[in-house]
């Protein structure tokens, strides 16, 4: 089958990490970002930008010195890591991610390595991030952090701020040796096990030098993954581009990520949330191809979720509450994706994931070779009426579904059901 290049190559070339599981069943992630652009939410002076909150000094080419001043007011009051972990836990989020510093160059930590951070350049005086992995722990949630390991806005030595600093006299390692791993070192030293750093826009490093950031970074938490963009096909798992899904399955370990609404740090003027059925509907298509969804909320500088957020998230959580069996720890559907919806699988199982019923209520599914024993609705105790054919399934769904946004049938068979995921 046609397989296009962007999907299959990327995959990561070392042998594979032994703490792999629990991210593979998790399936759902939440993604936070949260620095001193979710306190601009967008406007600067006199202009006002849509999409990417988190690129505002790129866009609007602020002065490093005067991007500083941003941090003199930032005071996130209204944070609450146990509120954020309990949401968090209610949207039924399998693992959390947070900025602990983007390209901006703020850390939103307590750092010893660099004074542009929330404990020595903001009033708020506080530590978030100690909070949040306490809560997260105090939750079950596995924990981990963003950190933008190459571009810094902020340092003469980092990369891509080209308005300040003179791209040709960077010296790059130094900005690695002297802030970027000394970083990440705190970070997998201060705030417990993490389950993932999650690298974004690797740069300046080749390949046996990003293996050496890796190793003596390894050691000090063996367990904790890595994002592959840390570059050079070196992570543990798999991150296409921002907000893609594989059009097929693909084998081994990785994620989707996409945002909320437009933008991934909080704009202030982006209304335009995802519902809780295009939420459910990306995260059952995400599971149907194999991978997990990781979702971001962009709070504001006060330390307040959109409230879009909060409910959307939260009504999916319900959701999950009633089909998650049909979400975490499956794999990806052994059956292609139809004009009604995709499928996941367990042992001896089959979820029908409908998104669009057929008009006629009958739902044909095809490559159905195995004996089904049962078909039943996830969620209601309606019985369904369904045949075997030879090579397909036909189920008759009743006029009334359980949930018009995204109904789950169970599918039970004996012996083997071969997989023809990747015909199209
Ligand atoms: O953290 C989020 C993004 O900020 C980060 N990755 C996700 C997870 C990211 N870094 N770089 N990129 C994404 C790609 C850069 C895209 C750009 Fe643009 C196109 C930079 C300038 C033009 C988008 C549009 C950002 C600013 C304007």
């Amino acid at each position: 089958q046609d397989m296009p290049d962007m999907w299959t190559k990327g995959a990561a070339t070392q042998k594979e990490h032994p703490n792999l599981q629990w991210f593979k069943d998790a399936k759902f992630g939440l993604f936070i970002h949260w620095g001193l652009y979710s306190k601009l939410g967008g406007n600067w002076k006199d202009s006002s930008y849509y999409g990417s909150g988190e690129w505002l000094q790129y866009r609007a080419q602020i002065p490093a010195a005067e991007y500083e001043q941003v941090a003199d007011s930032f005071n996130p009051v209204d944070f609450d890591a146990a509120q954020w972990a309990q949401t968090a836990k209610d949207a039924g989020i399998g693992y959390m991610v947070i900025t602990a510093k983007h390209h901006e160059g703020f850390s939103m930590y307590d750092s010893k390595v660099s004074d542009f951070d929330i404990m020595d350049a903001s009033p708020y005086k506080k530590d978030p991030m100690k909070a949040l992995s306490a809560a997260c722990k105090a939750q079950g949630i596995p924990f981990g952090f963003y950190y933008s390991q190459f571009l810094d806005w902020h340092e003469p030595n980092g990369g891509g701020n080209n308005w300040d600093f003179d791209e040709k006299k960077k010296d790059y390692l130094r900005y690695y040796r002297e802030k970027s791993v000394p970083q990440l070192k705190e970070l997998l030293t201060n705030y417990g096990p993490l389950g993932i750093v999650w690298f974004d826009m690797p740069g300046g490093l080749t390949k046996e030098q990003t293996r050496q950031m890796i190793d003596s970074l390894r050691t000090l938490q063996p367990g904790c993954l890595f994002s592959s963009r840390v570059g050079h096909d070196l992570g543990d798992y798999r991150d296409f581009g921002d907000s893609e899904v594989p059009p097929v399955p693909i084998p081994g370990a990785w994620e989707s990520i996409y945002t909320h609404n437009d933008s991934w740090g909080f704009i202030a003027h982006d209304m335009n949330f995802k519902a809780p059925g295009e939420i459910i509907r990306l995260l059952s298509n995400v599971a149907s191809k194999g991978g997990n969804l990781m979702l971001n909320v962009g709070p504001d500088g006060t330390g307040k979720w959109p409230a879009y957020s909060v409910q959307y998230l939260l009504a999916t959580g319900k959701w999950l509450k009633q089909y998650g069996e049909s979400i975490y720890g499956t794999t990806h559907g052994l059956i292609p994706a139809q004009p009604w919806g995709v499928t996941t699988a367990k042992k001896q199982r089959l979820y029908l994931h409908v998104w669009t019923p057929p008009a006629n209520g009958m739902l044909r599914v095809p490559y159905m070779k195995a004996k089904v024993t049962s078909v039943t609705l996830l969620g209601s105790t309606t019985p369904v009426k369904w045949k075997q054919l030879p090579e397909e399934l036909q189920v008759q769904l009743p006029a009334t579904l359980p949930d018009t946004r995204n109904t789950v049938l169970l599918v039970n068979y004996t012996g083997t059901q071969p997989d023809y995921s990747g015909e199209r």
